[in-house]
């Protein structure tokens, strides 16, 4: 059958087209008469309408894909950081004209509708939102694939600041509907769980105690400049109807739904906790029931094309985004072994020529691990897996290396230390034939640390894959204005080739185009501005759109050291009132960021930051000057407005902590500079833009090393310098906090007393001395808007197409979809 018979197949999506569908949506499938429809109604109606759009290439490139009979890319996830999608959606298609044409003709205003589309914030941060930009760049480059992860109903909190103190409220992000997604009722797996297992050697069976049923919700990923487009299947936990019915039919109404409540638990809400794994069973039964239900339908749609196991790894690839999905290797194993006969050895080759694994960080309380006794209990067919691929691997060890009993506890799966654990990174490693890291450092370290004694078995299994960012959200759509100016000194291709950007070295010399580029950052601060009146009118900020825009947006979290940019901003504020007749630069410096619920030094970081800007905002003396914002809730969408506005970006982690970065990358690419440590990404951007055209600071990684090693001793710091303890003091002594001095006892103990773990002390001389070179080069305009230039210029490879491409040319194995230009049935 053909599908141009059916669908739309229009040559020009035109304004009276668009009116006439999006009309046509909000009367026949929102159900709601044009005089009577709310705002929500319209962006609901004009979602679908843009949508079906979208449904056509999703179908053709579908039916390429099994035409093609293509290897495809599963990329499992705990997180997917979209954000928006209906901006995202009209750039991919071209449409944004003609759509805002046919909503203003019908009384309708596009930035109002755009503005009110809740963000999918099924993610904590960086991971995350990696996790979506990789998506978007896998469309675009034609890599057949899926996104599979789990349709969390309450996604990432809602911050709000409540006196200075983050308060979270719970993202209830659907209960509008989500016009972007497509239940699909009829591709519903069941996931068990607990029970036993009965038999012997080769032949066991897991007997499971209770069950529920993963749900299919597809999203259409689009493409940019291509018809290909990619899914996102979240899965969603829906009670067994045989569980209800037995609880039912005994009468007890009440343990039914109780109990359907407990299975439907499993895809209720999103852990906000980043970096840290949370210890709790529900967590384990998520991680395992997102990767049962994907392996399950992979493996359907296998055994549609394929009769026997043969071919699977030249069809199917699977990659574990960090170790939150590696519960899919024993799954596999007990889906080829149990389910479908295959012998252990045959499915133990096939695992490891399937699976794939990145790592995300290598802090120590981030290495997932799961106590056996847990495992045992919630998965003991999984465990006992576990154990049959441990006691191979070690047996492989000892032929190779002889029994060496303390580098077998080093290596082993189950860390023998006190509780006996599982340790999920080394099963990742021992089951993949591919580990990356995601910065050449953090890949190095990598190899250096968690896994040195597996990089000397393996040294071949261990690659770098630098992060990357889609250029289309964060450039095109987030920076409109920027864009437009690219647009017409260079061309348009830089949205699918980034390396394009290049071709701006030379326009940094031209006066009329390093005018024009400081006229789209003026633009943009002022568009946040007008931002912040607008949404925080109690704030009563004037921002100057002259001053410079100092940023650090990310989790709060103490390796990534917002408290050294507080320590700064405090010394600046000290500076300023000692000697007020100096020419200053005004600076407005910006922070947003969540911290995890249960993260209490966090929580105070965020506590100082308001208390610190309540203070200096009030303060007479620097008006005009100096001004502090902490933004409530950041968000994708809000990353959208502040990024672009930035002249600094704060990339200021402990070297050797931040695997990546990919905020970073955002920044330079519009047109910020970088204030930085030589840590993750932020090596590779001075690299690439120039190491006059970026601030670096502080300790080397080789050099905090050292510096641990050798006993460190902040309190030699704080004695020493003394704006540093003048800073210090203040905090100490409850000059932020006078209604409260003993506030921030704990955070000065932890810098002053307590070791300072990530040398914020043994960083500041250095940091402030930069910070005072920023001023400098922010004084001559010019100088400063070239080398932003420069910056841009030199973003090339930080297109997440870029790390893409590698991923699937190195790894992965697999070759773009091939798709007529026009449409084919
Ligand atoms: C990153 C996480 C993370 N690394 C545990 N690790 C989580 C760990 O819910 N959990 O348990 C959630 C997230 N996230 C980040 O990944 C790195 O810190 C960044 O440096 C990096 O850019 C990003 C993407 O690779």
């Amino acid at each position: 059958m053909s599908l141009d018979e059916f669908t739309y197949d229009h040559p020009d999506h035109d304004v009276a087209f668009f009116k006439r569908a999006i009309a046509n949506k909000l009367i026949y499938a929102v159900g709601k008469d044009p005089v009577a429809a709310r705002k929500e109604d319209w962006l609901h109606a004009v979602a679908l309408a843009v949508r079906d759009q979208l449904v056509e290439r999703w179908m053709r490139t579908t039916r390429a894909q099994y035409q093609q009979d293509v290897k495809r890319a599963y990329y499992l996830s705990a997180e997917f950081l979209i954000g928006r999608t209906f901006t995202n959606a009209l750039l991919a298609l071209e449409v944004m004209e003609p759509v805002k044409q046919a909503l203003s003709e019908l009384g309708a205003d596009f930035d109002t509708l755009a503005d009110l589309e809740p963000d999918a914030a099924l993610g904590n941060g960086g991971l995350g939102r990696l996790a979506a930009c990789f998506l978007d760049s896998m469309a675009t480059l034609g890599v057949p694939g899926f996104g599979y992860g789990i349709r969390y109903e309450y996604g990432m909190f809602r911050q709000t600041i409540v006196d200075g103190r983050q308060v979270e409220v719970p993202d209830y992000w659907l209960s509008h509907g989500n016009p972007w997604e497509f239940p699909r009722p009829e591709v519903r797996f069941r996931v068990c769980f607990g029970g036993h297992v009965e038999g012997q050697g080769a032949q066991r069976r897991w007997v499971p105690a209770e069950d529920v049923e993963a749900m299919a919700y597809d999203t259409i990923i689009p493409g940019y400049g291509t018809q290909a487009t990619n899914t996102l299947r979240l899965w969603r936990a829906l009670a067994t109807e045989e569980m209800n019915l037995s609880a039912f039919n005994q009468g007890n109404y009440f343990a039914a739904v109780e109990r359907k409540n407990h299975s439907e638990n499993v895809s209720r809400v999103l852990y906000p906790d980043d970096s840290t794994p949370s210890g709790r069973e529900l967590r384990l039964r998520q991680e395992y029931f997102f990767c049962s239900a994907s392996l399950q339908d992979l493996l359907h749609r296998f055994l549609r094309t394929h009769k026997d196991f043969n071919k699977l790894p030249d069809k199917v690839s699977i990659h574990l985004n960090d170790t939150h999905p590696v519960l899919a290797v024993p799954e596999l194993m007990r889906l080829l072994v149990d389910e479908h006969g295959i012998p252990w050895a045959a499915a133990w080759d096939l695992t490891q020529r399937i699976f794939s694994y990145t790592n995300h960080t290598l802090m120590h309380e981030a290495l997932e691990t799961w106590p056996v006794a847990m495992l045992g209990r919630v998965l003991p067919r999984h465990l006992q897996i576990i154990f049959d691929i441990n006691a191979e691997f070690l047996k492989r060890v000892t032929e190779t290396h002889g029994h060496d009993v303390e580098l077998l506890r080093r290596v082993s799966l189950i860390d023998e230390n006190g509780e006996r654990r599982v340790r999920m990174a080394y099963l990742a490693v021992v089951a993949s034939h591919s580990v990356n890291g995601v910065s050449q450092l953090h890949s190095d370290l990598m190899k250096q640390s968690i896994f040195a004694e597996f990089a000397k078995l393996w040294p071949q299994r261990f690659n770098n894959k630098t992060n990357g960012i889609t250029p289309r959200r964060w450039l095109a759509q987030a920076n409109p204005r920027l864009a437009g100016l690219l647009d017409t000194r260079i061309g348009r291709g830089w949205r699918r080739e980034l390396d394009q950007l290049q071709e701006l070295r030379e326009l940094a010399d031209d006066a009329g185009f390093v005018q024009a580029f400081a006229q789209a950052k003026r633009h943009n601060k002022e568009r946040l501005a007008r931002w912040i009146g607008e949404h925080l009118p109690h704030y009563k900020l004037e921002l100057d759109p002259d001053a410079l825009f100092d940023v650090q947006v990310k989790r709060i979290h103490e390796y990534k050291r917002q408290l050294l940019n507080l320590l700064h901003v405090i010394t600046r504020y000290h500076r300023m009132v000692d000697e007020p007749g100096r020419d200053w630069v005004p600076r407005v410096v910006v922070f947003a960021g969540k911290a995890a619920s249960a993260y209490h030094m966090a929580k105070q970081i965020i506590h100082l930051a308001n208390d610190v800007a309540r203070i200096i905002n009030a303060d007479p003396r620097t008006r005009g000057r100096l001004k502090v914002v902490f933004l409530p809730n950041y968000s994708v969408s809000l990353a959208e407005i502040v990024i672009p506005a930035a002249d600094l970006s704060e990339q200021i982690s402990t070297a050797g902590t931040e695997a990546s970065g990919t905020g970073n990358m955002k920044f330079a690419l519009n047109g910020a500079l970088t204030i930085g440590t030589l840590d993750g990404a932020n090596i590779e951007i001075r690299q690439h833009v120039g190491e006059d055209n970026i601030f670096i600071f502080g300790n080397t990684t080789a050099e905090v090393a050292a510096l641990r090693a050798h006993g460190y001793h902040p309190r030699e710091f704080y004695e020493r310098d003394a704006g540093l303890k003048r800073a210090l003091d203040a905090i100490h002594d409850g000059a932020f906090s006078p209604e409260e001095p003993g506030r921030y006892r704990q955070v000065f103990d932890t810098l002053v007393n307590w070791g300072d773990h990530y040398l914020l002390l043994a960083d500041y001389h250095s940091y402030v001395e930069t910070q005072d070179r920023v001023d400098a080069l922010y004084r001559d305009r010019e100088a400063w808007t070239r080398k932003a230039i420069l910056n841009v210029a030199g973003m090339g490879p930080f297109s997440s197409d870029r790390t893409i491409g590698e991923y699937a040319r190195e790894i992965w194995r697999t070759t773009p979809v091939r798709l007529p230009l026009k449409a084919e049935s």
